[in-house]
């Protein structure tokens, strides 16, 4: 909510276009350039029937608007929204999970999970408070959507509608970036990319709104109360189901190298306008019933993949892809515990994490233990930009006997803290021998504020 403030988009857009935004008096640009007066207040309707305000605190509200949605659609190699993935916690949040490519089931593999209304709505304010997925491969979105044979506002049947409107989070391979589009059929929608001066898996909450009027046809697009983007052509007029979940869809949204982190949706309130004529319809459904025990929050998540290194060379192609080695780094059993082991001059276990944002705060720990009193090394970070190309400079830990916590021949714990620099996208983790042998188990790192 920290953006409730008035600001120029003087990057992305002409100096016309600017966002005001005093109680509901706004000035908002359009998609020709214009500044217009408009009340984003005007006709709604609170006390509607069809009105909903859901902050997940009553499991029966909730159970009474949302159903979970067991489907696939997209690329052959995602697994689909499946129920499992959706929970509730009587806090008032609701988690959904998402799985990467180098989650331990293989069935389970770039799946994610998604709420969907029973009913169908129509025009009106759809307001979503949530954090994404923060992690390249998934998209987060939130949508309406009616498929099917309807009558248009004429009174004409129309077929083969896909009547949707869509804001999408992690997208063109920047988490800055969010897409609008609303669609009449598959083939003819409006769509445009719009880029915060945030990056939206900053993991904060943010407010993301949508406003859909028929009459006269606009859809105008918001994020934290900031005006973005109004959309006059492909606004549909057909009721359509509102869905807010994750999913991975084809490139378009980078690549899923991790294993496992979710989307959390604090709370979402639906308010229909009076006098904007609509088709209802019959949309939504979903095959779950909402959750119907309160869940813990998760644990954080690790955005390191297998950090324990419990996964095996032989056992996993996951962890080949993990986890690289220069010179001497192996994964080596101690009993029940498999670690990684460095040893000699100048070798590295090395993990490339793409999900680094300039100026967030990340927290790396590990346990480590060294042969002997003389061995030593570190935990560095370096960054990288989309490509391959490096940005700022080398963070590091130095581990040695003479390290805060050191035990002769027992683990004890090391922690990094840095601040990405600007322009870094990637993050490449370290684990290094400088000299004698060095042993780590259970790396995490997330950012510091997610902790
Ligand atoms: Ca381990």
């Amino acid at each position: 909510m920290k953006k409730f403030i008035c600001f120029a988009m003087s990057l992305i857009l002409s100096a016309a276009f600017f966002a005001g935004c005093k109680n509901g008096k706004d000035s908002v640009g359009d998609s020709d350039g214009k500044t217009e007066t408009y009340n984003r207040d005007e006709g709604l309707v609170p006390d509607s029937e069809d009105a909903f305000f859901d902050d997940f605190t009553d499991r029966e509200y909730s159970a009474g608007i949302w159903n979970v949605m067991n489907s696939k659609w997209g690329p052959a190699f995602n697994h689909g929204v499946r129920p499992e993935n959706v929970g509730w916690n009587d806090s008032g949040v609701v988690t959904i999970r998402s799985f990467g490519k180098y989650y331990g089931d293989a069935n389970k593999t770039c799946q994610g999970g998604c709420l969907i209304t029973k009913k169908a709505y129509g025009p009106g304010r759809y307001e979503v408070k949530m954090k994404l997925v923060p992690r390249f491969g998934a998209c987060t979105a939130f949508w309406t959507f009616m498929y099917g044979t309807a009558q248009d506002l004429e009174g004409n049947v129309q077929t083969q509608l896909n009547q949707e409107i869509d804001i999408e989070l992690n997208v063109g391979g920047d988490f800055h970036n969010v897409w609008f589009t609303n669609w009449h059929t598959e083939d003819l929608k409006s769509h445009v990319e719009k880029t915060s001066d945030f990056a939206h898996n900053d993991g904060e909450w943010h407010l993301y709104t949508f406003e859909w009027h028929t009459n006269p046809a606009r859809v105008d697009y918001y994020i934290d109360n900031v005006h973005y983007y109004t959309a006059r052509s492909y606004v549909p007029y057909v009721a359509g189901a509102l869905n807010i979940g994750n999913w991975f869809p084809d490139s378009w949204a980078g690549v899923p190298d991790f294993e496992e982190d979710y989307m959390q949706i604090d709370y979402v309130r639906y308010t229909p306008y009076k006098s904007q004529p609509f088709t209802p319809s019959r949309a939504g459904g979903g095959a779950a019933e909402f959750p119907s025990v309160s869940t813990p929050l998760p644990a954080p998540a690790n955005l390191i993949s297998n950090g324990g290194f419990e996964y095996t060379y032989a056992e996993q192609e996951r962890t080949v892809n993990a986890w690289s080695s220069y010179q001497n780094a192996e994964t080596v059993r101690e009993g029940d515990n498999t670690v990684m082991k460095v040893s000699g001059e100048d070798s590295v276990a090395s993990q490339l994490v793409s999900v680094a944002n300039e100026g967030v705060e990340y927290t790396v720990t590990a346990k480590v233990k060294l042969a002997d009193a003389i061995s030593s090394g570190a935990i560095a970070a370096y960054f990288l930009k989309a490509n391959t190309e490096y940005v700022g400079s080398r963070v590091a830990v130095d581990i040695s006997s003479s390290s805060e916590g050191y035990a002769d021949g027992e683990y004890f714990n090391v922690t990094l803290k840095f601040t990405a620099p600007k322009g870094a996208k990637r993050i490449s983790l370290y684990l290094e021998c400088a000299g004698g042998e060095i042993f780590f188990d259970d790396v995490f790192m997330n950012m510091t504020n997610r902790l």
